[in-house]
C-alpha cells in the first residue's frame, strides 16, 4: 500500500519539528501530505498518528508538493490538500481563515482543480471557544467562511439532480491548542456519469447553515454530510457530529450520553432511510460500515466514558481519540468518519 495521507495529533506544540523528523525518516522521500494538529491524544501518548493508505493496481498517487496530493483511479481524481496555515501577518481569525481558505484555493488552482469540487474540510482553530460575543473566535471563522464560500456552487454538475439547497462541502470545525489554524480539504473530479454527490442533512437536527445567529451571526456552512455514489457502492464523509438535536445541545455535562446521542445522530444521518428522504433508494449505511473516526474530547476525563460507548457502538474501528474544544462551550464530545458501503439498488 502506499501511504498518502496523514494527521498527526500532538500533545506537545513544541516538538512539532522534531516528530516532522521522524516522519520524514520513517515515510521516507514519498513522504504523505501531513496536518499537524495540537490535539493531545487521550491515552496520554505524546502522539497519534492517523494514516491513510491506498492499494491496487490501477491505482495512481502523486504527490505536488507537500501540502497537495492526488489519488487516481477507476476514473475518479481525488485530490487532498493539507495542512495549510494561513500565511497573512495578521492575528484576526476572519483575515487568518479567508486567507487560508484562499490558499488552499490557490494551491488546489495551480492543479486545475476549482474549490467547487471540495467535498470535505477540515478546519482546526486554536482556542475556538475564546473571546466573547460576535468575536467569538468560531464565529469570526464561520464569518471568513461564509464570505469566501459566496458565489462559490458547490458540486455543480456532480450533484444529484435535484439537489438545489445547502450543497456545503462536510467538515469539521474543532479546537486546538495555542492560537492558530490549520485547514485541510478533499476535492473530487470525475467524468464518470454514474458518480453523484448528495449532501445529506439529519432530520433531527436544524442544518447547520440554517442555525439562530445566536449560535453564530453567520451560520457555519457545511454539510451534515457528504455521500459520494459511485455506480453501485457510494462513500459517505461523515461531518463532525456533536450532541445536538434540532440546534440545541443535549445532555449538558454528561459526556456519555453526549456520545450516545452524537452516535444516534450519525446513525440516522447516513441510514437508508435518509437516502430515500434526500430522494436515493437503495443505498444506506450502517456505524458498522464506517472505515474510521475520530473522537475529540474535550475534558480529558471524559475519556474512558466516552470511549466506552463508541466501542460499544462502533465495534473494533480504527479510532483516533484527542483532546480537544469543541466549538459550543456545552458539547463535550464530537465525532467524525467516513463510511463506504454498496448500494443494493442497481440503477
Ligand atoms: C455542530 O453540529 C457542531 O464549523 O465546520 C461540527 C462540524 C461543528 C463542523 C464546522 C462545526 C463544524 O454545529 C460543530
Amino acid at each position: 500500500a502506499i501511504p498518502t495521507i496523514t494527521t498527526v495529533f500532538l500533545a506537545d506544540e513544541g516538538k512539532r519539528e522534531v516528530y516532522q523528523r521522524l516522519c520524514a525518516k520513517f515515510f521516507g522521500r514519498d513522504f504523505t501530505v501531513t496536518t499537524y494538529v495540537y490535539q493531545p491524544p487521550c491515552c496520554g501518548a505524546e502522539l497519534a498518528i492517523e494514516a491513510w493508505a491506498v492499494s491496487g493496481d490501477t491505482v495512481r498517487v502523486s504527490r505536488q508538493g507537500p501540502n497537495l496530493m492526488t489519488v487516481a483511479y477507476n476514473g475518479l481524481r481525488w485530490v487532498y490538500c493539507g495542512g495549510v496555515l494561513p500565511t497573512t501577518t495578521s492575528t484576526d481569525v476572519y483575515d487568518q481563515s479567508l486567507n487560508a481558505f484562499g490558499e488552499m484555493a490557490q494551491l488546489l488552482a495551480k492543479w486545475g482543480v476549482d474549490f467547487e469540487n471540495v467535498v470535505r474540510t477540515w478546519l482546526y482553530l486554536g482556542d475556538i471557544v475564546g473571546d466573547v460575543g460576535p468575536k467569538q473566535r468560531y464565529k469570526e471563522l464561520n464569518r471568513g467562511r461564509t464570505d469566501f464560500f459566496q458565489g462559490i456552487r458547490f458540486g455543480q454538475s456532480l450533484l444529484m439532480p435535484g439537489v438545489e439547497r445547502g450543497a456545503y462541502p462536510a467538515s469539521t470545525g474543532i479546537g486546538m491548542g495555542g492560537k492558530g489554524l490549520a485547514m485541510s480539504c478533499m476535492a473530487l473530479l470525475t467524468r464518470r456519469p454514474d458518480v453523484f454527490l448528495l449532501p445529506l442533512e439529519n432530520p433531527g437536527q436544524t442544518p447547520a447553515y440554517e442555525y439562530g445567529t445566536s449560535y453564530s451571526p453567520q451560520s457555519p456552512k457545511f454539510s451534515r454530510a457528504m455521500a459520494v455514489i459511485l455506480g453501485n457502492y457510494f462513500t459517505v464523509w461523515v461531518s463532525g457530529t456533536a450532541s445536538i438535536v434540532d440546534s440545541e445541545t443535549r445532555y449538558i455535562d454528561d459526556a456519555a450520553k453526549q456520545t450516545e446521542q452524537t452516535i444516534d445522530n450519525i446513525e440516522r444521518l447516513i441510514a437508508e432511510d435518509n437516502f430515500l428522504q434526500h430522494g436515493v433508494p437503495g443505498t444506506g449505511a450502517t456505524l458498522a460500515d464506517l472505515s474510521k473516526i475520530r473522537v475529540y474530547v474535550k475534558r480529558s476525563e471524559d475519556y474512558l466514558a466516552c470511549r466506552a460507548v463508541c466501542e460499544r457502538r462502533f465495534g473494533n474501528i480504527p479510532a483516533v481519540y484527542a483532546v480537544a474544544d469543541v466549538c459550543r462551550p456545552d458539547l463535550l464530545v464530537e465525532i467524525e468518519g467516513v463510511a463506504f458501503a454498496k448500494r443494493h439498488v442497481t440503477s
